[in-house]
């Protein structure tokens, strides 16, 4: 992979912040974006813009044309059977609350099971929280390893008969942890649970392959991935899909409206209520296009390459402490002795260095690595080891400044 080719299709990445050329380490919280998604929103703005699935005119025509094309590119990005497969939400949080509202609450009851693991980020908690609480439902955790992993045995153990629901992430967000899902689906198929995988911080590093997998959904989002904010997919099998009620009521879903009942459109659109997010979805084509140029397969091999020099290079930082398994992806987490988080952060902040500190949006892990807050760098396409130079260069920097006054 040329990265200095990579880096140049990324205007935001050529700016100097507080005096310094920018290094952003933040791309799990968000990723940036390419200039051809940049410019696919822009020219469809600027030349297509129209309501979907409306008017005869022409520019309806192009706009819906575009719309229903970022959809067959989902569908080939993640190898789905069928263009009905694919949801377009808006993010894996809207994603994962279509799944806990549209399926758990409408057919999960008392003294069914819904499984989880600890390193769930809250997305992937709080809705079956709320699906529990409204079915009499009970959440049990698959217990993790000291380094941050399940394994298969444990997964074997929590999952039983009373078990219907399995919701795990492909990708911890903190510990870069990558969970073996196909595995855990075929685990849960055999108890006759169906399960949800979590792919915000999967599908943006990695080749997905859903019908591989054979989970029964995926969830993602599109602003990971290099491309706009506001958009995202669920994937879900098409039989399950038809079972499920629509989860929001109104234009675009339905197909007949009588004063006092209606009926829904097909799949994909009975879960599309209202105007969609058309820019969104464009750009989100446009990122696929992008990502698939570049190839999945490279950027795995990359970031794995990246995050294993930036564990060399942060391990050899006296006081330096570093969470998550020796496998995982370009995430990485860590503490120091006697530095708060965020004061490391504000630091590489100054050295025009992002990175993101806090819980971050993962209460119940913080808990079980007995910290309230860390410190998180992570890595995506556009990164080389000069950036974790950098951030080595930062961290010892907030070392000085912060570990003597204490
Ligand atoms: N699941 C995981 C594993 C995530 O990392 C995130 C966002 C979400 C779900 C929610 O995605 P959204 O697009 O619906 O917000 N994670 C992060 C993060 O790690 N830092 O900021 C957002």
């Amino acid at each position: 992979m040329d990265i200095q080719s990579i880096r140049k299709q990324f205007p935001i990445l050529g700016q100097e912040v507080n005096g310094h050329p920018l290094v952003y380490l933040d791309s799990a919280a968000t990723s940036q974006k390419p200039v051809s998604v940049l410019e696919a929103v822009d020219a469809y703005y600027k030349l297509n813009n129209s309501n979907v699935h409306r008017g005869v005119h022409t520019l309806g025509t192009r706009a819906t044309d575009q719309y229903e094309g970022a959809r067959e590119k989902v569908k080939h990005f993640i190898n789905a059977a069928s263009t009905a497969e694919i949801i377009f939400t808006r993010g894996t949080t809207t994603s994962l609350n279509t799944v806990a509202y549209g399926y758990a609450r409408q057919f999960l009851k008392a003294g069914d099971e819904i499984v989880l693991t600890q390193m769930e980020h809250h997305s992937n908690l709080i809705p079956w929280q709320q699906a529990a609480k409204f079915t009499g439902a009970t959440l049990k955790y698959i217990p993790m390893e000291a380094d941050g992993t399940i394994t298969l045995e444990a997964v074997r153990q929590t999952i039983t008969e009373q078990t219907k629901l399995v919701a795990v992430t492909h990708v911890s967000n903190v510990l870069g942890t990558i969970n073996p899902v196909k595995e855990i689906t075929q685990i849960a198929h055999e108890k006759g649970a169906v399960v949800v995988v979590d792919g915000a911080q999967g599908i943006p590093h990695m080749k997905v392959d859903v019908t591989d997998l054979d989970c029964d959904f995926y969830a993602f989002s599109g602003h990971k991935m290099c491309a706009p904010t506001g958009i995202g997919v669920l994937y879900g099998k098409k039989a399950i899909l038809e079972k499920m009620e629509p989860v929001e009521f109104g234009g675009e879903m339905i197909d007949f409206v009588d004063l006092y009942d209606s009926t829904w459109k097909e799949l994909p659109w009975k879960f599309e209520g209202g105007t969609p997010i058309i820019a969104g979805a464009i750009g989100l084509g446009a990122a696929i296009d992008f990502l698939e140029n570049i190839g999945m397969d490279n950027i795995l091999a990359h970031e794995q390459q990246l995050v294993q020099y930036a564990i060399e290079q942060l391990s050899a930082i006296e006081g330096l402490k570093i969470f998550g398994p020796e496998r995982r992806s370009g995430v990485l987490t860590f503490n120091m002795d006697q530095v708060h988080p965020h004061d490391t952060a504000t630091v590489l902040d100054a050295e025009g260095i992002a990175i993101r500190a806090g819980h971050h949006c993962a209460q119940p892990l913080m808990k079980w690595l007995e910290v309230t807050a860390t410190a998180r760098a992570s890595f995506y396409l556009y990164n080389d080891e000069s950036d974790i130079d950098r951030l080595v260069e930062g961290i010892q920097r907030a070392k000085e400044y912060f570990g003597d006054v204490f």
